[in-house]
């Protein structure tokens, strides 16, 4: 049908102002023509934000797992729906057709249901990168159990909150993981975890590296034997419209993580459309997204989405630095990826190293670039569209939040003109505002305001986990009948969306707003520096003062450090002005990221303010012995 695929710039307008002006009716049709129901919605949508209440599709009856294998067999049965590219390059990539694949979750959902899991109940997923951890995801979903993937490179404790928090009482997890030249022992973080959680009845062990792991008598189970004696066929679960499909954690600004409960008809049919046209799927294309199946990207963008779509999805279980910085590019050129996806964090990694690593590889099968997670800064979005796109393939700037379920604003490649570092248009349905700090709509073109959305879409979280009242507070208190994302953008002369970063990463000095991400972006244009961030300090006089952490690129440390600090500030004040010049700068080996590549400025704020006596909760932390270098030499 014409109105799932989008073809020019036209049809986006008309579609957009469909959406707006008659919701119901336009993802009516979108549902009806695209997926497979076994029973009809009685209401399309109904939606109060004072409460909050979402609900899509109501009365209908559906699984997606039917959407997302089922229903292909017919045409699609012989077709690789995934790509397995492990670890070490030298093991040999697997490729799953859709026909094993369905054959593979029916019986993993048989060995679920066997161990007494049923509709409604919560299974943590602790694991590698592997197939097993979209075919347990699938698993559940078929039998109608709400999966709580945890990223696995959590800690036991991260691990032990997550699960108590939904009182899972099953675990999947692996004996280990190969992470570039590291192997991870998963099992033992497991059984740690474990100590603090009385509910966990029963642990499912898939066999990955074969290392010596401790098997507690009366929980602990190796899985292939069970799947070897289990059945092909399960029958799916039949599963209402608002029924949760899943709990994802994301970390809050304060307190304890926030389990995102997401619904399956809404998020099935968003996560699906938006798939198909921001990365403009084709039939036999090869799409691979680089995150992992533990963040909201991987559920939507690597499982759910290209599924339902009967798309050729790649899971790669490595690093992009392992065995050399060249391994996205060997693995793009050797599976002929079409569509790639990946982090602005990673992109500015490996930029910061030679192009032979580039230059060896042939990438003339890539048609669309995306990018998610972070404001991508100019300098980075350019070695992306020369060095990776050669000028020849739009960059998709993908804006969404475990929260949205699916992409929110973003171009649509081939469709939408780019720009770099901005997001461009809000996706068919959605519906941006931007917000003063009184509350008040901010109407018209080049402004800039902290980002709402005014209309419900069909994948926004339903609730917080346990916690409906924190859900109302955290996204629908701060503005009246609004959903607030908590990040900052503007709107330029043309209508386009630039994110700015959180607002709670706006600093004010000496009564200027300045967001962290264009002194950041100015900075990181100078040719000594690889990376940076910024965060305010108290300053009697300007109220805040900027302090950055610059790191530098190998050929940088070698310079003399005064006259870099002078050249960042010329920098600065080019760009932006002399207002956002900084107070500080401290040049660092690296900066304190979470697991998912974000900058955790908290901790660089206490630095700055000289208060790191309490630096609060680390454990998220990806390279926590950063820090301790940062305040050694802090100034
Ligand atoms: C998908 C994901 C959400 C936060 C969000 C933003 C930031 C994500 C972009 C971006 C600028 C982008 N979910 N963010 N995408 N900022 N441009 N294209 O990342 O829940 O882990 O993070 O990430 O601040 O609020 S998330």
């Amino acid at each position: 049908m014409s109105n799932y695929s989008i073809k020019n710039l036209e049809e986006y307008f008309q579609l957009y102002r469909k959406s707006v002006r008659e919701p119901e009716n336009f993802w009516e049709e979108i549902a009806e023509e695209h997926f497979f129901w076994r029973k009809r919605w009685t209401n399309v949508m109904q939606w109060d934000f004072s409460k909050p209440e979402v609900k899509w599709f109501e009365g209908a009856k559906l699984n997606i797992t039917e959407n997302c294998l089922d229903r292909h067999l017919p045409a699609r049965g012989d077709k690789t729906a995934i790509i397995f590219e492990p670890n070490d390059p030298g093991e040999e990539a697997q490729h799953i057709s859709y026909n094993e694949l369905h054959a593979r979750v029916c019986q993993f959902a048989n060995v679920l249901k066997s161990q007494g899991v049923s509709k409604g109940d919560r299974v943590c997923i602790y694991l590698p990168m592997i197939p097993e951890l979209a075919i347990a995801v699938l698993a559940c979903a078929r039998i109608g159990a709400i999966h709580s993937v945890v990223f696995a490179g959590f800690s036991s404790q991260a691990l032990a909150a997550r699960i108590n928090d939904c009182d899972c009482k099953l675990v999947i997890t692996a004996d280990g993981s190969f992470r570039g030249a590291k192997t991870l022992n998963l099992k033992e973080i497991v059984d740690q975890g474990l100590e603090s959680c009385k509910g966990v009845k029963t642990v499912l062990v898939v066999k990955r590296t074969g290392g010596e792991i401790r098997m507690k008598d009366g929980r602990d189970q190796w899985i292939e034997p069970l799947l070897d004696k289990a059945s092909e066929d399960c029958k799916a679960e039949i599963m209402d419209a608002e029924d949760p499909l899943f709990i994802l954690y994301t970390s809050g600004s304060t307190g304890k993580p926030k389990g995102m409960v997401h619904s399956s008809a809404g998020y099935m049919v968003f996560t699906a459309y938006t798939f198909k046209n921001i990365f403009r799927y084709r039939e036999n294309d090869i799409y691979w997204c680089t995150a992992d199946i533990g963040w909201i990207t991987g559920h939507s963008y690597i499982v759910y989405g290209p599924l339902a779509n009967g798309a050729t999805t790649v899971i790669f279980e490595g690093v992009p630095t392992y065995p050399d910085y060249g391994r996205f590019w060997e693995v793009v050129a050797k599976h002929k990826v079409n569509q790639f996806y990946t982090a602005p964090t990673a992109i500015r990694a490996l930029a910061k190293e030679s192009l032979d690593f580039v230059d060896k590889y042939d990438l003339s099968s890539i048609k669309v670039l995306g990018t998610v997670g972070e404001p991508i800064n100019e300098e980075a979005w350019h070695w992306y569209n020369n060095n990776i796109g050669k000028n020849n393939s739009p960059i998709v700037d993908t804006w969404w939040q475990t929260e949205t379920g699916g992409i929110m604003i973003s171009p649509i490649p081939y469709v939408t003109p780019t720009i770099p570092t901005y997001a461009t248009l809000p996706y068919i349905g959605i519906q941006p505002a931007l917000m003063d700090e009184k509350g008040k709509e901010i109407k018209g073109n080049q402004v800039e305001g902290r980002l709402c959305i005014k209309f419900p879409w069909p994948a926004m979280a339903r609730t917080i986990w346990g916690d409906h009242q924190r859900y109302y507070d955290t996204y629908f208190s701060a503005f009246k009948n609004m959903y607030f994302t908590g990040d900052g953008a503007m709107r330029n002369a043309v209508g386009y969306y630039r994110i700015t970063g959180r607002v709670d990463d706006v600093i004010i000095v000496s009564g200027h707003n300045l967001g962290t991400a264009p002194i950041e972006d100015a900075i990181n244009e100078h040719q000594s520096v690889s990376e940076s961030a910024i965060v305010g300090y108290p300053h009697d006089i300007k109220g805040n003062a900027l302090y950055g952490f610059v790191i530098l690129k190998h050929g940088g440390e070698r310079r003399d450090r005064e006259n870099l600090k002078k050249e960042i500030n010329e920098q600065i004040s080019e760009h932006i002005g002399p207002i956002a010049k900084l107070d500080k700068i401290q040049f660092v080996p690296g900066l304190p990221k979470t697991r998912s590549g974000k900058i955790m400025r908290r901790i660089l704020r206490k630095i700055a303010a000289k208060d790191t006596s309490n630096l609060g909760d680390i454990s998220t932390l990806l390279n926590p012995e950063v820090v301790e270098a940062i305040i050694k030499d802090a100034q």
